[in-house]
């Protein structure tokens, strides 16, 4: 069995819709569907902060949000989280610098699941691609506020540096990345956008993923 081609993790990640219970006004049921109705490519199912759900009750979330992907064919990925993600048969894992590596996750899961990992310098950019990681997640782009630890916000130079490298790997802008914000990432050369408020929070959550989709292009 082969790895998913970069083409295809290039399509499905043009926008990224990222979301846990916390972030949702409506259930996250009702929100996700509406993403989907959107026009969204990808969810990765995030569950964090001070009133996240654990065990069972955050594995019962994940099941039903994972159901939802699957009738509409969008690929559901689990942020951090790799005994949920192989007891889930999700379709793959996202995970940070602080996380498990990436060689790890690739040893674990074989070839055939999406394997992201959040980049922040050329550096980091370079093992994760040795590690075998099939997209990156760069960011924060903009100011955020969905995201405690984020980094020192980088614009879109970091995406612009890793591509001048000649780095071709899949990648994803992401923090504070609006439909009236989001043409300079992929100006920069981003194959997507990755979003929380600008859609979760949105009032109008489908009219919210549609602007995206028009901005896009
Ligand atoms: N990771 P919003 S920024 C989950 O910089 C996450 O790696 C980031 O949420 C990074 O679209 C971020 O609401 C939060 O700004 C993105």
């Amino acid at each position: 069995m082969e790895r998913i081609s970069s083409s295809v993790i290039r399509q499905q990640l043009k926008l990224y819709f990222i979301m846990g219970s916390g972030n949702c006004s409506q259930t996250p049921a009702e929100v996700l569907r509406a993403a989907i109705a959107g026009g969204i490519t990808m969810f990765q199912f995030r569950e964090k902060g001070p009133a996240a759900l654990t065990g069972a009750a955050c594995m019962e979330l994940a099941r039903s949000l994972q159901q939802i992907c699957r009738s509409h064919g969008i690929p559901f990925i689990v942020n951090d989280d790799i005994g949920l993600a192989v007891t889930l048969d999700a379709d793959g894992i996202h995970v940070g610098q602080e996380d498990v590596p990436a060689r790890t996750l690739r040893e674990q899961l074989g070839p055939r699941k999406i394997i992201g990992v959040s980049a922040h310098t050329l550096e980091e950019a370079g093992q994760a691609i040795a590690d075998g990681a099939d997209y990156l997640g760069v960011g924060p782009v903009y100011p955020t506020s969905s995201k405690d630890d984020a980094r020192a916000v980088q614009g879109t130079n970091t995406i612009s540096v890793l591509r001048r490298s000649g780095l071709s790997i899949p990648l994803v802008g992401i923090g504070g990345i609006t439909a009236a914000n989001c043409r300079p990432v992929m100006a920069a050369g981003a194959d997507g956008i990755s979003v929380i408020s600008a859609i979760a929070g949105a009032a109008d959550v489908q009219a919210a993923a549609e602007a995206f989709v028009q901005a896009i292009g």
